[in-house]
């Protein structure tokens, strides 16, 4: 449609041609002026500002002391995980706690407010104990200390990693009412730096006979994976520092394995052993769990990859839009396969399109931002948003995806999410 034909507005600055809640970026930024002014009826009168520099209570005193290690501000206090315990307080370190990617922005995780998976709790590991030992079918089997790993020349990458159980809440029965992060947020983007995995398999030799590697960790649950070769020769990295710092302990401190793109189970943290074998060593991780079912009755295994995906994060589920006007729609995405090329927004359920704009997609297997500026008309609308990445995949619609598996599917959703937006301004997760 001719964006011309959209200019004859009421006296309110709204275009009379426009189906309610449409959304373009050039509207948005044509009436920049039309959100100062919400922000004036919302209490900011004129002549505050020069009465606010009287001053606040704290431009009266001296400041906090320094810090050594900094926190938020008390007022974002309650920016938190959210908790999923399948057996409460019986292993209250299994299960996940969730990114509260609602309460986000950018593409950047703090790393307190990483995803965290564990089957067996946060091991308490002593950096001057830990191994690291590589053996199996290679020349020369090796162990490195903690130390000896940081001698290695290392590399900096900014990756997401993604459960396969993420958006495992979004397959109840009935949409759940609750934030996003809660739902969505098994997921992180962090700045990882390590040593390659391919230098320290090429100083150990691998055998002809090597084709897959037996990845451990040291927690009690010695979560295990098999891996094929040509993934830890290709991007694989042992990590040893998360945006800058150390490794945390809930992200597998001192050492983890981060394969990028593939599902965050392979990512062995707290790493103790790599063994290079000839074939997958089916361990009880990849067989008990991580496969998908079909209608057959037979089982998808080795889904290593993860789905082009995207969320929006703002507005989201249990949020409540003030009043109607504009608003801008903010979300993640991101595709194990590589960059993202486009997410669109639909304000409709799905019935039409448009393209928001992207931060980050330069970047393969790391969390894209993505941003469209909207205008809630005080209609009910449904938000929904659609990734395609470099490789043509597009984020499927929810009953496409599920249509493809048994009911007591579990893992690798990556279908459209819904919100929506009530007359009252409440945003419900809804199926569509
Ligand atoms: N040793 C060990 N590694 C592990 C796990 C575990 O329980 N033990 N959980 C895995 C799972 S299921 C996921 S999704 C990722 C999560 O990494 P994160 O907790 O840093 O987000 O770690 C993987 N690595
Ligand atoms: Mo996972």
């Amino acid at each position: 449609m001719d964006h011309n034909d959209r200019t004859k507005r009421t006296p309110m600055g709204r275009s009379v041609s426009e189906p309610p809640g449409r959304i373009d970026r050039r509207t948005f930024l044509a009436r920049g002026a039309a959100v100062a002014g919400v922000a004036a009826s919302a209490g900011l009168a004129p002549g505050a500002n020069e009465q606010g520099l009287a001053g606040q209570p704290w431009e009266r005193v001296y400041g906090a002391a320094f810090t050594g290690y900094g926190q938020p501000s008390r007022f974002e206090l309650p920016v938190v995980r959210h908790f999923l315990r399948p057996y409460g307080d019986l292993a209250p370190g299994t299960g996940a706690a969730l990114t509260p990617i609602e309460s986000l922005e950018g593409i950047i995780t703090p790393s307190s407010l990483h995803n965290v998976r564990s089957h067996s709790g946060t091991p308490d590991i002593d950096p001057k104990q830990h191994q690291l030992l590589l053996h199996g079918l290679v020349a020369r089997p090796l162990e490195f200390s903690m130390e000896a790993l940081w001698r290695y020349p290392m590399t900096t990458r900014t990756y997401f990693i993604e459960c396969s159980g993420n958006s495992l809440r979004a397959l109840l029965p009935q949409p759940a009412q609750i934030p996003a992060g809660a739902i969505h947020g098994n997921i992180s983007c962090s700045e990882w730096t390590g040593v390659p995995l391919r230098m320290l398999l090429d100083e150990a030799g691998l055998l002809p006979q090597a084709k897959w590697l037996l990845a451990e960790g040291a927690d009690s649950a010695h979560m295990s994976r098999s891996i094929p070769l040509a993934k830890t020769l290709d991007d694989a990295m042992i990590a040893l520092f998360q945006n800058g710092e150390r490794l945390r302990p809930e992200q597998g401190y001192p050492v983890r394995l981060l394969l990028p793109g593939w599902e965050g189970n392979m990512s062995v943290k707290w790493l103790r052993r790599l063994k290079a074998t000839e074939g997958p060593t089916h361990t009880k991780d990849e067989t008990s769990k991580y496969t998908d079912p079909l209608p057959d009755g037979r089982a998808l295994q080795f889904t290593f990859e993860m789905g082009v995906k995207s969320v929006i994060t703002r507005p989201s589920s249990t949020m409540t839009l003030p009043r109607p006007g504009f608003y801008e729609i903010s979300g993640i995405a991101w595709s194990g396969a590589g960059r993202i090329r486009r997410v669109e927004v639909s304000a409709d359920g799905g019935a039409t399109w448009v393209d928001a704009a992207l931060t980050g997609e330069e970047r393969a297997k790391c969390l894209v931002r993505f941003r469209l500026p909207w205008e809630w008309t005080g209609h009910a609308a449904v938000l929904q948003s659609r990734a395609t990445d470099e490789k043509g995949r597009v984020q499927p619609p929810r009953k496409e995806w599920i249509a493809q598996f048994a009911p007591d599917i579990k893992f690798h959703n990556n279908s459209i999410v819904s919100w929506a937006v009530g007359a009252d301004g409440s945003v419900k997760n809804v199926y569509v």
